[in-house]
């Protein structure tokens, strides 16, 4: 990896200019555990409540520009008045993520189904969501599979993948110039034997069959415990493979928690990759067209202010990233110098951070801290006025 030495206030604030997150529209919703939905005061009801967060986010962030859809859980009937809706309140559509999960249909899968006609419903699906896309001025397409099988022997696994690749081939050939598909991977859950896509081989392997406008999306809570995820995100932006992230915390399992609440450090060893990756000649471009997503589901807590938290985090920890002295750090790799070279991580992780980001707020107008302008700004019981308190309505029921 490639990285200048250390970077000046001016260079680094620049950068962070260049930072942009999606949140995701299922973030600002009512979700829950297996157990309960827990209503939270104020979460956004419909698609244009979403929106709505989403650009408040933005207001107060300045660094979120953009939204992105589940699809059939934010149809709407005319997309390009979402469209307008998003673009008057000063943020856009971004990724459109098919849910190939939410009908009985999907039982046994959607487009590994053992039943071609399940297969041809949730492929229709996919196809719909590249109109989609291109009605609301999106270019890019979020898939994850649900499918999977739970029992050894329930389904022949060669079957299983020769039915994925002719569906992803068929959804490949029907996106128009300039879109990508991102395939996202995951090792369990709601399969417990097989999922169909795994691991990041198994995306990378299959987006390679397909073409350069398929990439590997990496979903920080999508691994077994344990896995060095950083290294997945080096290989893959080495490759040209990477097509950009799902970003939330995770303890156990795919927890989906307010990303870096959990490990600040994976975070930030993650983003030095990508910092890292910019910075470099020979990946910048393809590291440039990352995109930077969250997908969370708060349960206990609120989503606006949760969401705010997450942006934060990703911009301290990027911020941190930003500060590793990388002449330095290479000279230490070539020496073998191995503590010198961790301590030099050490030394940009541990970095105040927060007089940078300030800066980088009050140059946009905003306020310092996002969550405090949130708080003290009155939005929450603002919300819980306008909302009031709706039990029903979880990313998971809404379907
Ligand atoms: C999955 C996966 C997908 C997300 C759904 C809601 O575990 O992370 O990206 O769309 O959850
Ligand atoms: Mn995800
Ligand atoms: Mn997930």
């Amino acid at each position: 990896m490639r990285q200048t030495g250390r970077v000046t206030e001016e260079q680094a604030l620049a950068e962070l200019r260049r930072l942009e997150v999606e949140t995701p529209s299922w973030g600002y919703g009512n979700s829950g555990t297996r157990f309960h939905v827990y209503p939270w005061p104020g979460a956004a009801r419909t698609v244009w409540e979403r929106i709505a967060d989403a650009a408040l986010v933005q207001r107060l962030t300045g660094c979120c520009p953009s939204v992105a859809i589940h699809v059939p859980w934010d149809r709407v009937d005319d997309w390009g008045e979402l469209r307008r809706a998003a673009e008057e309140q000063g943020i856009r559509i971004g990724a459109v993520n098919p849910n190939l999960f939410g009908d009985d249909e999907y039982r046994l899968g959607s487009l590994c189904n053992p039943d071609p006609a399940v297969r041809r419903r949730g492929l229709d699906q996919c196809l719909e969501c590249v109109e989609i896309a291109e009605q609301v001025g999106s270019t890019l397409i979020s898939l994850w599979l649900a499918d999977g099988t739970s029992y050894a022997g329930q389904d022949d696994l060669r079957g299983r993948f020769a039915r994925l690749t002719d569906s992803l081939e068929e959804l490949y050939a029907a996106l128009p110039a300039g879109m990508r598909l991102l395939v996202e991977y995951k090792f369990f859950e709601p399969a417990f034997y097989s999922m169909d896509l795994p691991d990041w081989g198994t995306a990378a392997l299959v987006c390679r069959r397909l073409g350069p406008q398929a990439q590997v999306l990496v979903d920080t809570g999508h691994h077994p415990q344990g896995t060095n995820v950083e290294q997945i995100v080096a290989l893959l932006l080495a490759e040209g493979l990477l097509g950009g992230f799902h970003f939330n915390d995770r303890k156990y399992a795919d927890d989906d928690l307010i990303v870096g609440s959990v490990d600040p450090f994976a975070l930030f060893r993650i983003l030095r990759e990508l910092a890292g990756a910019r910075s470099d000649p020979t990946t910048a471009e393809a590291a440039a067209a990352v995109a930077l997503m969250i997908d969370q589901s708060h349960n206990v807590e609120g989503k606006v202010d949760a969401m705010l938290q997450s942006v934060v985090n990703i911009q301290t920890a990027y911020a941190k990233a930003l500060l590793v002295d990388g002449d330095r750090l290479a000279a230490a790799q070539r020496e073998g110098d191995v503590l010198g070279a961790h301590r030099i991580l050490l030394e940009a992780f541990e970095a105040d951070v927060r007089p940078l980001l300030a800066r980088l707020r009050s140059e946009l107008g905003l306020e310092a801290d996002p969550v405090e302008a949130f708080r003290a700004g009155g939005h929450a019981e603002r919300l819980a006025r306008e909302r009031g308190t709706t039990g029903v309505e979880s990313a998971y029921e809404r379907s």
